[in-house]
């Protein structure tokens, strides 16, 4: 333990999750450590859930985190009926239904803002941050583990801190975060980080160590959810991405290391980076909020020099074999706070190529990720707001069909908009690819119809296009029937008319 908490005073702190948890009151605010399943506080939200399961108190809290957490965070607490309030990002199918019950109030925010917002008081005070360490430093310094999500700002803001320091996490993980918080707004500094690689801060998150409440010593490992593997249309996806990149390389738009590389967490973009295994590719970088499995490859393929994230999320068949090689990456990933991995202004410097799944397209190019039929919150925007309007290049993959063919992923107007057509540069499916850069909005419909859409839905699309143009406009739409894929869906399980041919199953 002198390894770990190395400011002899705080030793005295250590307590049960139990005692730890006895800090945490009807109506306070949490703000824990996590980000995408990765250095998520563990034992202490289930002490929690525990003792209001066992006394029936009535406790009610608003719960803020990095990103989406664990089952052991906000399942457990969501099951006990504890969070009343939760924000900014989550994917966890029992929140969810609550959520879309009405029961939690979610506020689903940019990654890169919240933040801001708890800084200045906007969302009211926060009492307690738990924050997952794999140390503490001499002078009371806390160091992340896997992610360092919001816990600067948490720690700074909150009146009392507990610990979770985890003997499971590497102590290599030290050294790897680059821990900066912006200085106060109006007057504030440039930020200094003008290359992917660059380091601007600290290693730990420096804090008053009296405040320090409680530190609760764990040995769970971080609880990842396996990575779905590629199937046809994800690779058909990631073909037509390779291409298209190659494309800009042999135009000179795109030198051969391309830009820096972020997509989003899942099976489409991990199959992109896989792709990039064999391309022409070399020398890549990620400016990115998650590094998955296949930035891991590619460091040690030698085609990526350096990674820089927000959070090292695994898939649990890795998980082990890459934390026991930390060393080799030591020197290739750093991990910064979410405010600086997903900073607009950053994201803007380096010219990030940035790649994120759409829920549904329409024909104009704009993006709905967040709410199936326009209603129904499925996780969340995340951090896909901050890179898309800021990139050099944004990029939106989706199939082009969901549930068994009976949606169409491109629909003549989106239900829900998370990113405006002004946001979106080029839409990709299984079918194709629409570079929509440069194109008016009548130019863009007939390209994203017939490159992108399925060909069972082709059709109806084309139809809709004809008929709205009656009505004229920049951005000509049908309103009376815009919506009415959506209703029908809603209505019959399908948006396809009765007498439209049933396309060939998604697999
Ligand atoms: O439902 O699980 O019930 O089968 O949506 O869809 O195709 O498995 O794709 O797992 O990559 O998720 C946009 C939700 C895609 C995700 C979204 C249904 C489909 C399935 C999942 P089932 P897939 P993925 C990084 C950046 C927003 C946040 C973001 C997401 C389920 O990528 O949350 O990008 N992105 N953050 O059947 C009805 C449609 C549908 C549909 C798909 N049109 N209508 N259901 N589905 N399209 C993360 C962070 O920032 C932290």
């Amino acid at each position: 333990l002198e390894e770990r908490i190395r400011m002899p005073a705080l030793r005295q702190r250590v307590v049960s999750a139990e005692e730890a948890a006895a800090l945490i009151q009807d109506g306070m605010t949490l703000g824990i450590s996590g980000f995408t399943r990765a250095g998520d506080a563990k034992v202490v939200p289930q002490a929690l859930a525990e003792r209001v399961r066992r006394t029936g108190e009535r406790l009610r809290i608003q719960l803020w985190t990095g990103a989406s957490v664990a089952e052991e965070v906000d399942r457990t607490l969501c099951e006990a009926g504890v969070v009343v309030r939760r924000l900014p990002f989550q994917s966890d199918p029992v929140l969810r239904a609550a959520i879309n019950r009405g029961e939690v109030m979610y506020v689903d925010q940019h990654l890169s803002q919240t933040v801001e917002m708890v800084r200045e008081g906007q969302l009211g005070p926060l009492d307690v941050a738990i924050l997952e360490a794999v140390a503490i430093t001499e002078d009371g310094g806390i160091v992340p583990s896997t992610s360092v999500g919001n816990s600067p700002t948490f720690a700074h803001m909150a009146k009392r801190i507990i610990v979770e320091l985890n003997t499971r996490q590497p102590l290599l993980l030290e050294g790897m975060h680059d821990i900066y918080e912006p200085g106060p707004r109006p007057h504030r500094d440039p930020i200094p980080l003008t290359r992917v690689d660059g380091r601007i801060g600290q290693p730990a998150i420096a804090v008053p160590p009296g405040k320090i409440a409680a530190i609760v010593v764990t040995h769970r490992a971080d609880h990842f959810a396996p990575l779905a593997a590629p199937d046809a249309e994800t690779e058909q996806m990631a073909g037509h991405l390779l291409e298209f990149f190659d494309h800009e390389v042999r135009r000179g738009r795109l030198p051969e290391s391309l830009r820096p590389l972020q997509s989003g967490v899942g099976s489409v973009a991990n199959a992109v980076l896989h792709g990039m295994l064999d391309g022409r590719f070399h020398n890549l970088e990620m400016y990115s909020e998650v590094l998955q499995d296949a930035v891991f490859d590619l460091l040690d393929a030698g085609k990526m020099r350096f990674a820089s994230g927000c959070a090292i999320t695994v898939s649990p068949a890795r998980a082990q074999e890459i934390m026991s090689r930390l060393v080799a990456y030591r020197d290739r990933i750093i991990l910064r706070p979410q405010e600086i991995s997903n900073h607009p202004g950053i994201i803007r410097r380096f010219g990030v190529i940035a790649i994120n799944t759409a829920i549904e397209v329409d024909i104009y190019g704009n993006v709905n990720s967040t709410h199936v039929l326009g209603t129904h919150m499925m996780n969340g925007i995340g951090g896909s707001g901050d890179f898309a309007r800021n990139a050099y290049l944004s990029v939106f993959v989706t199939k082009s069909t969901a549930k068994d063919g009976r949606i169409s992923c491109i629909v003549p107007m989106v239900a829900h908009v998370d990113h405006t057509e002004h946001d979106v540069q080029v839409v990709v499916t299984e079918q194709g690819l629409a570079d929509l850069r440069g194109l008016a909005p009548r130019e863009r419909a007939p390209l994203i119809i017939e490159r992108c859409a399925h060909p069972a839905y082709r059709e109806l699309l084309r139809e809709y296009w004809r008929d709205a143009q009656r009505f004229g406009g920049q951005t000509p739409h049908d309103l009376a029937k815009a919506l009415s894929w959506h209703v029908r869906a809603r209505d019959t399980g399908s948006m396809l008319p009765d007498d439209s041919p049933r396309p060939a199953a998604a697999d």
